[in-house]
């Protein structure tokens, strides 16, 4: 097919058509609304696919090294206003759609979010693949395609509900099937020798098939694929079973393989443990392993040459088996020796790690992975035994030996896969600065000692596409007109508005932009909830995971403590807030459901107490996910980063928020240092405990109920909420919650409390000077711009993966 003219409403209009009628097979008449969705979609991606072919032909023609990121979960969210955006199509779209009497906005709407990952390293990975395209890197992105996704969360009765998110209901417009490009995968099975080599003799198989989505970068510079596997058994359905009246069994390989690519473990910040995910784990890594080789085998003849042909980014643990298949391709199946295949596996990959929390690294029983993958483990073994013997040469002593090895060994042995992937990589990078720092000194000491160049940092990003310019229009266009262009395609210029923001007429229009999106973002929350909440009050917000770790326990401890503050002193120059939750907990994780139930109780009676007079409202929006962030962020005036500081390794919520001029609270914790250097002192609001100090009070015996009892409102907050205040239905329900505070209280709510009142108070302060609050928001736009992933994946790019 000719290359289509981009230029112009009327082709896209009669593009449309054409899909509409020839590709969904519907006339006009007989369109229903997902038909035209659909429709649009596949005109759009017409004109992608040209620029895609263009780039691969580029690549190809150019030579030089591919990037392949490895990924367990893509959070990519919806993608018609990315792609158009990326395109420069939207006021094309607009008309051409709006010549049918379709309005885009509406179909937009009819985008499922694919939310295929848990949290911030998902949509890490989903803002890498926007910014390897925009910025012309040629890069893969491999992950599974789940049929279901992250679980859909509903409230019912203020508690939560996990059901199935179908995604994939209405068909999926983006993705191409590629049935030609398959691997078959083993488990199982047993290793037998064969003259001098080892071959794996796998009992089961299931092939990987590669569904393709292409990625837009920013003005279509380049579309880079996101390659996910999908499962499909061998032999599909046994004949021989199904005529003999075995009509299940005769589906048992297919289900089986289905099993595979199912769903996605919605557990975020700690591992699954069970085999399924294992082989989940294995599955698409082994795919993508094979897909890289063969691409290097049939284009470059050597498979020797591949680090130079190939960088491999591991996004945490979960795709570290890479390590043992790489090696068990090179020496099983082309004949190189274990020194060489060490050598080239190195060079080839590199891997981050996201977390430092004990409960989120990964490690497997011996017994089950020896089950699972006989082979590997010969190869795990063999790695071991000469990182050991390195780490006995280095004079490092027992306890050191003990802590690189990559068998845990004492109790149950395990798989360490941290210490595979750092032993297997030539690069280790942590996500900020200071989860960095706390890289070296503490999980992974042992390991820097031994190969001390190792670890590096690269602090995360996010799209400024994404997270600017298509979630908030109006700020753009202001920016445009204050600052001019430049920003779009290097967000340091936004630097120029420093200059700026102490001007009276740009801090009106920017707070009308954000007047215009609170109350947008009102209604929302009215058509989510039924809560109505005030435009002109302070939306104070917190959305992410719910975990213990990041706090929102802290946070409806302070709302209980301001709720009783309001109504003792009536008479006081309180500022009318909202505060606003959203999250989904682990479906396993009792505290983060019970934290969710708590928001609600304290939301139902504080927001139906007249003695508060509207001065405080709380609401907990449900299913919050990358669709609805879009719609939150900027609309935001106080974005809570509150984590205990050392254990949330960067947070990239904290960026989008700070990008879209809303003021952070936050603890010296992940990437907030890193904003607060760039933003300043002034323009951010820090408070309590950091990493340092909680370590120390930790090692030298904290007491919480000393200090809970030692403080007024603290004690107050906590006792009616232990006692039943705010459950009256059973005042039992956050007794052990609360005790635990007492009692332990690991995250240092009780610790951090005093200051993080205080905290709020001198943010309520700054909110009675508007003036100063609007050009602390203008400054925070200003000097986010380095915390786009452009500059993340530019540093990879330069540093690790040896690519322009
Ligand atoms: C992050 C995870 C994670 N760190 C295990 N670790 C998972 C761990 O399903 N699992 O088994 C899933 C996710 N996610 C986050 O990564 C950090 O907590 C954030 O601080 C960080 O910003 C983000 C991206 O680097």
């Amino acid at each position: 097919m000719a290359r289509s003219d981009t230029s112009g409403a009327l082709d896209l209009d009669a593009e449309i058509l054409a899909s509409l009628r020839y590709r969904v097979g519907k006339n006009e008449a007989a369109a229903k609304p997902h038909d035209w969705f659909n429709a649009a979609v596949k005109a759009l991606r017409d004109k992608i696919v040209d620029a895609w072919m263009d780039s691969t032909t580029r690549t190809y023609a150019a030579g030089g090294k591919r990037v392949y990121y490895l990924s367990l979960e893509f959070l990519i969210g919806r993608l018609l206003r990315d792609a158009l955006s990326n395109l420069g199509l939207t006021a094309e779209m607009e008309a051409a759609l709006r010549s049918h009497g379709l309005d885009l906005a509406e179909l937009e709407e009819l985008e499922p979010d694919a939310a295929l990952g848990n949290g911030g390293l998902g949509r890490l990975a989903a803002c890498f693949m926007e910014s390897l395209a925009s910025l012309d890197i040629p890069a893969y992105g491999y992950g599974i395609r789940y049929v279901n996704g992250m679980f859909r969360q509903r409230i019912k009765d203020g508690w939560q509900i996990e059901l199935p998110e179908t995604w994939l209901a209405h068909g999926n417009p983006w993705e191409f099937e590629r049935r030609e490009s398959s691997y078959r995968i083993g488990f199982g099975g047993e290793v037998v020798a064969e003259g001098e080599r080892a071959v794996w003799k796998p009992a089961e198989l299931v092939e990987a098939t590669a569904v393709d989505t292409p990625v837009v970068g920013w003005r279509g510079k380049r579309v880079n694929t996101l390659r996910l596997w999908t499962a499909i058994a061998l032999d599909p359905i046994r004949l021989d079973a199904f005529n003999a009246g075995d009509h299940f069994g005769a589906l048992a390989d297919q289900v089986r393989a289905d099993s595979l690519v199912r769903v996605l473990y919605p557990a975020d910040s700690s591992a699954a443990g069970q085999e399924l995910r294992l082989r989940q784990e294995y599955f698409f890594t082994a795919a993508s392993i094979q897909d890289i080789v063969r691409r290097q085998v049939q284009y470059q003849k050597d498979v020797r040459t591949l680090p130079d042909e190939a960088a491999i980014q591991l996004n945490d643990t979960h795709p570290a088996v890479a390590v043992a298949e790489l090696m068990r391709l090179l020496i099983d199946d082309h004949g190189i020796d274990f020194d060489e295949a060490l050598d080239i596996t190195r060079r080839t990959i590199a891997y981050t790690n996201h977390t430092l929390l004990p409960e989120a690294l990964e490690t497997w029983p011996l017994p089950l992975f020896e089950r699972l993958l006989p082979r590997h483990m010969q190869i795990i073994y063999a790695i071991n035994s000469r990182v050991l013997k390195e780490a006995r040469k280095a004079g490092l002593d027992d306890a050191a030996v003990a802590a690189i090895s990559l068998i845990a060994e004492g109790g149950e042995r395990r798989v360490r896969m941290a210490n595979l992937a750092f032993t297997g990589a030539h690069s280790v990078n942590g996500v900020a600065a200071l989860h960095t720092e706390l890289m070296k000194s503490t999980v992974f000491a042992d390991l820097h000692a031994l190969y001390p160049a190792r670890i590096n940092n690269k602090t995360n990003g996010v799209t400024p596409r994404r997270w600017l310019q298509q979630c908030n229009p109006g700020l753009t266009s202001l920016l445009r007109e204050a600052i001019g262009d430049g920003f779009l395609d290097d967000t340091n210029q936004l630097e120029k508005l420093n200059a700026l923001a102490g001007d009276a007429a740009l801090q009106e229009r920017a707070h009308a932009v954000k007047r215009m999106n609170k109350v947008a973002l009102a209604a929302h929350v009215a058509d989510l909830t039924g809560v109505r909440i005030d435009p002109d009050a302070l939306f104070d917000v917190q959305i992410k995971r719910i975990h213990e770790y990041k706090r929102q326990l802290l946070n409806l401890v302070e709302t209980v403590a301001l709720y009783d503050q309001i109504r003792s002193h009536p008479e006081r120059d309180w500022v009318p807030r909202v505060k606003i939750f959203g999250g989904k907990a682990a479906a396993s994780y009792h505290n983060a459901k019970l934290i969710i139930k708590l928001a609600g109780d304290i939301a139902r009676r504080v927001n139906a107490d007249p003695s508060v007079g509207g001065l405080l409202k709380v609401v907990f929006v449900p299913n919050y996910n990358v669709t609805l962030a879009e719609r939150i962020i900027p609309a935001a005036d106080l974005s809570e980063q509150i984590s205990t500081a050392g254990m949330e390794a960067s947070g990239t919520g904290n960026m989008k928020f700070a990008l879209n001029g809303a003021l952070t609270i936050g603890t010296l914790d992940g990437a907030n240092i890193e904003i607060k250097d760039r933003v300043g002192d002034d323009n951010i609001v820090i408070f309590g405990l950091t990493a340092d100090e909680v370590a120390a009070k930790r090692a030298n015996g904290y007491e919480p109920r000393a200090v809970i009892e030692g403080h007024r409102e603290l004690c107050q907050a906590v006792n009616s909420i232990a006692s039943g205040v705010f459950s009256p239905d059973d005042p039992d329900r956050y007794k052990d919650l609360m005790n635990g505070l007492y009692d332990h209280d690991w995250f240092m709510v009780a610790a951090d409390f005093e200051d993080y009142t205080d905290a709020q108070r001198s943010v309520d302060r700054r909110w009675l000077d508007q003036a100063g609050w609007r050009a602390a928001a203008l400054r925070n736009v200003a000097n986010m711009g380095w915390f786009s992933s452009d500059r993340t994946i530019g540093e990879y790019a330069r540093d690790i993966w040896g690519v322009r």
